[in-house]
């Protein structure tokens, strides 16, 4: 059994609730207090800086943080067609753009929100150029593969489908016409309708 603590219904901790659906994998949830858990001695035993998602591995009395390793950790433990087999160019495809998300795409998107004024602020711009230039290579994968590592709906999507859904509040998404169908495509499945992490469908 797995116990994961979270802070909102769109949090990172959605991914992971998301993939154990998917999985058909039972979980139990806690949403701290937001203005709380920051700062309690107990939930930072949990994690250092005091942030969600936690996991808690009931089983073995074990507490993870940082939620893509949260996921790798549950991928592992319980095998599926999320991640092909381990091992070859189907898994190398899925952990290229399971980490192009996680490195690439989530920090620069970390950085044009954490603008005060994003009208005035002259970072603004270079910031949407970057992240223009970081969706391209999405984009060209949309157009030769429905899902971003090949055939099949993978973890690579799992992750990468909540930073689009992020972003498709900017305009420049629609510079790239392959996103939003994309988007619509995977926020459809059952699983993902489960969790609530996609509350707005007009994207
Ligand atoms: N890299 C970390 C980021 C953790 C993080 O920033 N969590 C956010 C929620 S998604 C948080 O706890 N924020 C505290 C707050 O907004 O009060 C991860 O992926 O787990």
């Amino acid at each position: 059994m797995y116990h994961i603590y979270r802070m909102d219904i769109q949090d990172r901790g959605a991914k992971i609730c998301w993939f154990l659906t998917e999985i058909g994998v039972p979980f139990s949830m806690a949403f701290m207090d937001h203005h709380k858990f920051h700062f309690d001695p107990e939930f930072l035993k949990k994690h250092p800086l005091g942030l969600v998602p936690v996991l808690h591995d009931v089983a073995l009395d074990f507490y993870m943080f940082e939620s893509s390793a949260i996921l790798l950790y549950l991928a592992k433990k319980h095998p599926s067609e999320m991640v092909g087999n381990w091992s070859g160019i189907e898994f190398a495809k899925v952990m290229q753009w399971f980490a192009y998300n996680n490195c690439t795409l989530e920090p620069i998107y970390e950085q044009y929100f954490s603008l005060k004024d994003k009208t005035s602020d002259p970072r603004a711009a270079v910031i949407l150029a970057s992240i223009a230039n970081i969706l391209a290579p999405i984009e060209t994968q949309l157009q030769s593969t429905p899902y971003i590592a090949g055939q099949e709906f993978s973890l690579a999507d799992l992750a990468l489908s909540q930073t689009l859904y992020w972003l498709t509040r900017l305009p420049l998404v629609d510079n790239f016409p392959m996103i939003k169908p994309y988007l619509r495509k995977i926020t459809q499945r059952p699983a993902a309708i489960h969790t609530g992490l996609f509350p707005r469908k007009n994207f």
